[in-house]
Formats: C-alpha cells, structure tokens, sequence
C-alpha cells in the first residue's frame, strides 16, 4: 500500500468570494495545504494599493484570531485608465460590470491592462505578502463563459481569447495562479527547514 499522505495543513482564507476559495486551493493542493473560507466583512481598508490593503487587513484579522490566515486582495489596472478600477475592482464591477469598463475604453485603441493580486499570510511570525501579476489586454467585447469578474473581457498576453474561454490557461498563468504558488513554495521551504535535524555543535 503507498504511504498515506499526511492531512492537509489548514489556514483560513479572509474572503466572501468563493471563486478566489477554490482557485486558490486548486492551486495550493499539491503543497498539501487546504484553505478554508471564512467571511470577512468589515475588515477592508481603503487604499490605492492592493498589497497595504492585502497587508494591513491581515495584520488586523491575525490579532483578533490568533491562527495563521490570508487576505488576498486583487484588482484589474487599466492603463489606458491610469490603473483604474485597481483597489475599486469590486466595487466598479458590482456598479457597471464589464459593460462599463468596455464603455470607458469604447475609443480607445490602447487596451493594455493586468490583473494584480497580493496575498498576506499572517501568523506568529508577523505577515508576508506575496504578489502575482499576468499582463494583457481588454477585449473588444464581453465573451461570457468560466470564471468571475472580469475574465469576460480579459485577454492574457500570447492569447487572443480572454480568460472566460481559457480556464486551464488561467489556471497555470493568473495573478492569483502566480502568488499562490509563490506561497506554496515558501510554506514547503519552511516546512523543510523546520524538519530538518539540526547539526549537532562539534567543540
Ligand atoms: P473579498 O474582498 O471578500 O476577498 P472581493 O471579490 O471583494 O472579495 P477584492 O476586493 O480583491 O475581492 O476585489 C477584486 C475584484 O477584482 C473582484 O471582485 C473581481 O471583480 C476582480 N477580480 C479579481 N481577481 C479576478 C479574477 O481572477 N478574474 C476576474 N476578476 C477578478
């Protein structure tokens, strides 16, 4: 019979949104990590970057629960929009959708734009903050199809549909994809070191 794999180490993931909860466990699995969800009202700061934002709600919910947990905050920057929606990525999108960023870039040829997320991981060590990016581009239209938010109308770069119609693509090369795998490796760097014998001191 093969070894039985040991549980999962679980961390809790700050979030009402359910699609970051299962992107980013589809990505943590293979470091044997399993995010729980746990809803996180009110605990939101307004900034203009993803990564304080991402930071300083960690730091805050880490003192209140006193267990290791992430806040990820994300954001699509439009260039042409001088990186707007960004931190009002929610916000814009619950007010006007895709239709509304399409309107605002309706004659525009410039459409470069990324997704940005940071990840805060809090515990007793203080917080870390990992970022992923993935650059692209606005499409000309809203292609419905997987995913959330604006993946209708984002088209990754070397790709000419947008992330709605390219699942597995976001899967491997998302921002989220990105930063979460950044935080895998560092928790099995960690885990490596903490198991490690430790060298006996020779005199
Ligand atoms: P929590 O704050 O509760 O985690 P949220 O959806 O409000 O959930 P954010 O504040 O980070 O999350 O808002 C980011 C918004 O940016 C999100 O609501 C989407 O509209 C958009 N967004 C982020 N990642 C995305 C992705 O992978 N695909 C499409 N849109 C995305």
């Amino acid at each position: 019979m093969p070894p039985k794999r040991p549980r999962p180490s679980r961390i809790f993931l700050l979030t009402s949104n359910r699609h970051k909860l299962e992107e980013a466990n589809a990505i943590l699995k293979p470091y044997n990590l399993k995010l729980i969800q746990k809803p996180a009202k009110g605990i939101e700061i307004q900034s203009d970057s993803v990564e304080e934002v991402a930071r300083v709600c960690a730091q805050n919910a880490y003192r209140v629960l006193r267990v290791p947990l992430i806040v990820e905050d994300s954001g699509l920057f439009v260039q042409a929009l001088r990186g707007f929606p960004g931190v009002y990525s929610a916000a814009i999108y619950t007010q006007v959708g895709c239709e509304g960023i399409l309107r605002l870039l309706a004659q525009e040829r410039q459409r470069s734009a990324r997704f940005v997320c940071a990840l805060a991981y809090a515990d007793r060590n203080g917080v870390r903050v990992f970022r992923g990016v993935v650059h692209g581009r606005i499409s000309p239209r809203v292609y419905r199809g997987a995913g959330f938010g604006y993946d209708p109308i984002f088209i990754p770069m070397g790709y000419s549909k947008p992330f709605s119609a390219l699942p597995d693509v976001k899967a491997k090369l998302s921002h989220r994809a990105r930063a979460f795998e950044s935080f895998g490796r560092f928790m099995a760097n960690k885990a490596k070191t903490k198991n490690k014998p430790k060298k006996k001191k020779t005199r």
